[in-house]
Parts: C-alpha cells; structure tokens; sequence
C-alpha cells in the first residue's frame, strides 16, 4: 500500500472562464477570451465558446455534491475578475451571491476550496488600456484581490493569485495562441514584470487584510531536460528554466529576481521597466506555498542560428525530440512521471522546502466517447494508470521529504479549453453538450473516490 500523509488534499482544478459559463451575462462583462471569441468565431470551435462551457453558474450545487461522492476534499478553481468586478471599481452583488454561495457548499460538503484569482482571462476594460503592458494593471489587480479578499475571506483560507503566469505572456506575446495575438520579445517581458508587480500587490493586499487566510502562486516549471552535456545544450537548458520557471519561481519563493535572467535580458536589451521600489516589495512578499503544475517535460537543445539578439525565446533553445520519449497517443503530449520527482526534489533542496501541492495533473483524451461502455460509462484505465505513475513518483518525493501536501487532477467535470473547446477530455464526470451539459462518471471517478479513502493505492 502506498499511504500519503494525513491529511492529504485530494482534489480536482479548474477554473472560472472555462467553467462558469454565462460569460456575458448576470452582471458580468468580457474578458479578452469573451471578445476574442465574438471577433474570430473562425478560430474556436462552433457554439463552444467561453460564454456557455460547462454552465457551472447553474450547476455548481449539484456538482459540489459529486465532488463530495467521489471523495475529493478539495477542490481549486477560480474567481472571474470581470464577474466580480465588471468595470474594475464596483462590485456586481450577482456575483457576490453567486461565489460565497458556491464557496459555502464546498465547505459545508468537506471540499476545501482553493481559491484562485486569475487564470489567462484579463478584462477586457483593462486590455483597452493595454492590459499587462500598462502599469495600472499592477494596481488594478491589487484592488480586485483585496476586494476578493474582503469579501470571501471568511469561507477561502488559501488563496492563489495566477495560474501559470508565463503562459499568458509567451501565448499573448510571443507564440499568438491567447489574445492579443503578437510576437514582441520586449512587450513581453514587460507584461511578465506587471504580472510579477501584481501578484506582489495582492500578497500584499492580503497581508494588510483581516484574512487569516494563505496566499500562493501556481506555476507550470515543468522540469527541463537537455539533449546532451554539452556546453550549448546545458546553456539552452539553462535559459530555458530562467525564461520559464526561475522568472516567477525565485521572486514569489525566494524574493530575488535570478541574476542570471538580468544578465540574459540585459544582453539582449529586454530589460522591463521597473519602479523605484520594486525589488524591496518582491523581497518582503513571498509566498506561503506553491502550486505546481505538471503535464509533460521540456526537452530543449542549442538552436541551429540564433539570432543575437534574440527575438524570441526559440534563439536561446529548440525543442529536442527525445526519441525514447513515452506519448499519450489521445492527446500527444509526452508522459514522463519521473518529472514530477525532479520537481519535487529541486523545490526541496533549492527552495527552502517550501510547502507545495500538485495543483494541476492530468491526461486530456480526444474522443473519448469511444471508451464508452455498454452501461454508458467511460472506461478510463488509460488515464487511472497516468495518475497512479505520477502518484507513485510524488511518493518516492514525499519519501524522501518532500513537503507536498495534495495532489490536484485537471479537471474534475470535461471542460472547455481555450484553443481546443471539448476537444481533450480531462474529467472524472464526462459532459453531455448535447444533453444539457448533463454529467456521467467515468470509471476514474471510482478509483479516485478509493484513492482518497483509503489516502493511497495498493
Ligand atoms: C493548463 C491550464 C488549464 C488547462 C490545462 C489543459 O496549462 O492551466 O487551463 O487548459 O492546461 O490543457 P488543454 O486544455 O490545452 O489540453
């Protein structure tokens, strides 16, 4: 038997813009998704955008109900900015209704919730202004924290302010997978350093609250693996965990920016903008824990012909394509669970011990309706076998004193996903689009409710 510590969180991640549904409605205005949808219909799935995805704004009683039977306790997801806060200064009372309702069932159900704060969805108000790139932001968003503070501190003692910071950067501004859509290195690296500022402005918005609550981040350092011991390849994986996983590591853990990612952004005349003060608040606001995020390695090697300087990041490393590499063949991204112990043992050894938990894990599946059974029940061995290897390496960690304190699947309902709609599964319960986002437990739904009984698996 493989026992995790007591009191373990066993849960399930999510969030609100590809959860909640009613994106434009009950007081809500849009995000960047919400009007990047109505704008480039061509570049989403027909009829599945971010104003219906799994209409968890209806459902949420009945699926705090399901979590509680298949024994997660707890479970993160996140606020909509512009639900709380529809013009960025008054507060929507739908809303209020809506989230201290839905925060109370989880508690009252056993679910802990973990409360998030932004997850890829910007108002739109605040983009007009230029979003990241403007500093207001940083202030922008401690207002919103602080808001949500005051008003849910009562029912949500852990509180995260980003999801995966680098993604919006690098998808907003240098890969044009989110909006706005461009390629420019310099923008950004100052939309990362406003992110920075405003994850500074919400600890430090909780701290002056009366919350007694946590505050965390959630990071996606998937570990980075070179192809070879060369000088070139090691520089390339070095850069690589700077760009995507020291930039926010370090200062939310540490309150240090890496010297070695001014020295790199200094060489190639990327430096942000910074305000007077700046450093002494990231040095007196550090986190009390981290969530991490893992799904699959980055495998990088030295690029062919790097530009000097760089214009993006693909002049300091290239994808390196393992040839023993192990694929989820349903989604296509590698499955590498020794990862998760790597991780664990790199926040442990160069990160003070800081407490962690897994804050999002899990294997998307296209098509899936073809693992159903003749009962009508998905047969999901595939993605039981993925979670029980990463379980298995999180253990070996743990072992070896690893300060992890709950492990987190994406997701616990299917749910729509920016660039893919419903393509990948992820749930523990299978949505039904065409039958009124009705909900089925697939097969893991019944493993996960004896993993938590039982806190571990034979
Ligand atoms: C993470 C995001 C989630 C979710 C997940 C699965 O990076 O935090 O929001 O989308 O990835 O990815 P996808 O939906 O693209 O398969």
């Amino acid at each position: 038997m493989i026992n995790f510590p007591k009191n373990f969180l066993w849960g399930a991640a999510a969030s609100a813009p590809q959860t909640e549904g009613h994106s434009l409605s009950n007081g809500k205005t849009a995000s960047t998704w919400d009007e990047w949808y109505v704008q480039n219909p061509e570049k989403f799935q027909p009829g599945q955008g971010p104003a219906t995805t799994s209409n968890v704004y209806e459902l949420y009683a009945d699926d705090v109900k399901r979590m509680q039977s298949i024994g997660m306790n707890s479970y993160r997801t996140s606020i909509s900015w512009t639900r709380l806060l529809p013009d960025g200064k008054n507060v929507n009372p739908e809303a209020v209704s809506f989230y201290r309702d839905y925060f109370t069932k989880l508690n009252e159900a056993g679910v802990t919730p973990i409360i998030n704060l932004f997850h890829f969805d910007m108002p739109w108000w605040l983009m007009e202004k230029g979003g990241w790139e403007n500093r207001e932001s940083v202030d922008a968003f401690g207002f919103y924290a602080k808001t949500a503070f005051e008003l849910f501190g009562d029912l949500v003692q852990r509180w995260t302010t980003f999801n995966e910071p680098v993604v919006h950067i690098e998808c907003g501004y240098l890969y044009g997978y989110h909006y706005p859509d461009v390629v420019d290195f310099k923008k950004a690296i100052q939309v990362g350093y406003h992110t920075l500022m405003a994850h500074v402005a919400a600890v430090e918005a909780l701290k002056a609250s009366n919350c007694e609550g946590q505050i965390g981040i959630i990071l996606n350092i998937s570990p980075t693996y070179a192809r070879s011991e060369s000088p070139e390849d090691q520089r390339a994986k070095e850069i690589a965990d700077l760009l995507n996983g020291k930039s926010f590591l370090d200062p939310c853990a540490l309150g240090t920016i890496p010297v070695g990612l001014k020295e790199v952004l200094a060489d190639n005349d990327l430096l942000p903008i910074t305000a007077e003060n700046d450093s002494v608040r990231i040095a007196n606001n550090t986190v009390d824990f981290l969530g991490l995020n893992y799904y699959q390695p980055r495998r990088v090697q030295a690029p062919e012909n790097p530009q000097t300087p760089a214009l993006t990041p693909a002049d300091f490393y290239a994808p390196y394509d393992w040839p023993e590499k192990k694929m989820n063949i349903y989604r296509g991204w590698e499955i590498y669970p020794e990862a998760i112990y790597d991780m664990a043992m790199m926040i442990k050894d160069e990160y003070g011990n800081i407490p962690w938990y897994v804050a999002e894990n899990g294997m998307g599946v296209a098509n899936e309706e073809r693992f159903l059974n003749e009962d009508g029940m998905i047969e999901d061995d595939y993605r039981i076998e993925f979670m029980q290897d990463h379980l298995q390496q999180l253990h070996n960690a743990i072992e070896k004193g690893s300060n992890c304190f709950g492990y987190h699947t994406w997701t616990f309902v299917d749910c729509w996903s920016w660039l893919n709609g419903y393509t990948n599964r992820y749930g523990f319960y299978r949505v039904d689009l065409d039958n009124n986002y009705a909900r089925s437990m697939k097969k893991s739904g019944l493993w996960f409710k004896a993993l938590s009984e039982n806190n571990g698996f034979n």
